[in-house]
């Protein structure tokens, strides 16, 4: 082996010997980063800890399945059984609820405000005005399908009269977005108690909407306001719905009915509505599983609820 050869071969090795102290360096100092970092990342995960106060998780705490059967044999001792030692969480004052909402409608309304301003404010009534329109409707939460039949109604009206200035606009879309609302709807929540019965609440919709969440805070705020609540876990498709609730259930006080997974729901919620008048409680608030309009099924099944209770 000649001298060149040597120096060659030497030279590889310091500098494979070089990259490999490189590389080891780099892995040191990612996983310093990985292990400051874990921990607050860990804390801030969704589902972990103690989460933002309007969603219960369905933890270890909730208190074991109590079964129609039981709420049959007894309402009493389910009414106590399911509340658990948590402490109970009022409603927040009426005056500070209401300028959250406020402030949270001011900023979807602020949205559509200037959308429609910008709109209103086109040269030309063309295509692009029908586009924006939609598109500003559906950016402020209004829905697609309510969207595309907002816009059609006011290109129906535009037509109509021969409207070719989108600043003529204005009046029209106030017109179509109120009577969308329909503002001769009784919206008012019937929570009061007829004669020696109590009042009954249903929740019904499309799965995910925020029936279980509302039931709970419904609950919660009745509770707050002095009435005897007590609430019906009629979603029996998965034993983690009825834990839901239970779980809102034991923050606000409230005792809750529930049937085992895959129980007949219309007889929990005949259960509940039974505990309810055996207990003389002001206002039964039944949360039922979600359901699309469109399954025949289901929707027969939601009318059988409505039957029992
Ligand atoms: N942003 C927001 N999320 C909500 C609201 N109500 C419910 N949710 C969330 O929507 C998801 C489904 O709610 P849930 O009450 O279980 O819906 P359900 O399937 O209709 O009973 C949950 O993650 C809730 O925390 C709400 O008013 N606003
Ligand atoms: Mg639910």
């Amino acid at each position: 082996m000649d001298v060149t050869t040597l120096l060659l071969i030497l030279g590889v090795v310091i500098a494979a010997t070089a990259v490999i102290a490189f590389i080891a360096r780099r892995a040191k100092e990612v996983d310093a980063i990985e292990s400051t970092h874990q921990p607050e990342e860990l804390r801030s995960a969704p589902g972990v800890g103690s989460g933002d106060g309007d969603t219960p998780g369905v933890g270890s705490e909730v208190a074991g399945p109590t079964t129609v059967e039981q709420v049959a044999g007894g309402s009493e001792a389910v009414v106590g059984s399911e509340i658990a030692s948590e402490p109970v969480v009022s409603a927040e004052p009426e005056i500070s609820r209401m300028q959250r909402l406020r402030s949270r409608l001011g900023g979807s309304n602020n949205a559509l405000g200037r959308g429609l301003f910008a709109v209103f404010s086109r040269d030309r009534l063309d295509d692009e005005v029908w586009q924006d329109l939609t598109d500003t409707l559906i950016m402020a939460d209004v829905g697609v399908e309510s969207a595309f039949e907002i816009v059609q109604a006011v290109q129906e009206i535009a037509r109509s009269r021969a409207l070719s200035d989108p600043a003529d606009l204005q009046g029209v879309v106030r017109g179509v977005l109120i009577d969308a609302i329909n503002p001769a709807l009784d919206r008012s929540l019937a929570v009061e108690r007829s004669g020696d019965l109590p009042a009954v609440v249903l929740v019904v919709g499309v799965n995910g909407t925020g029936k279980t969440t509302t039931t709970g805070k419904l609950a919660r705020l009745l509770a707050s306001e002095d009435h005897d609540v007590l609430l019906g876990a009629a979603d029996t498709f998965r034993a983690a719905a009825a834990e839901q609730l239970v779980t809102w259930g034991e923050r606000a006080g409230v005792p809750v009915v529930r049937g085992t997974e895959g129980a007949d729901p219309a007889s929990v919620a005949f259960e509940a509505v039974s505990a309810g008048v055996d207990n003389d409680v002001d206002v039964v608030i039944v949360d039922t599983a979600g359901r699309l309009h469109t399954k025949t099924g289901l929707m027969d099944e939601l009318s059988k609820i409505q039957r029992v209770i």
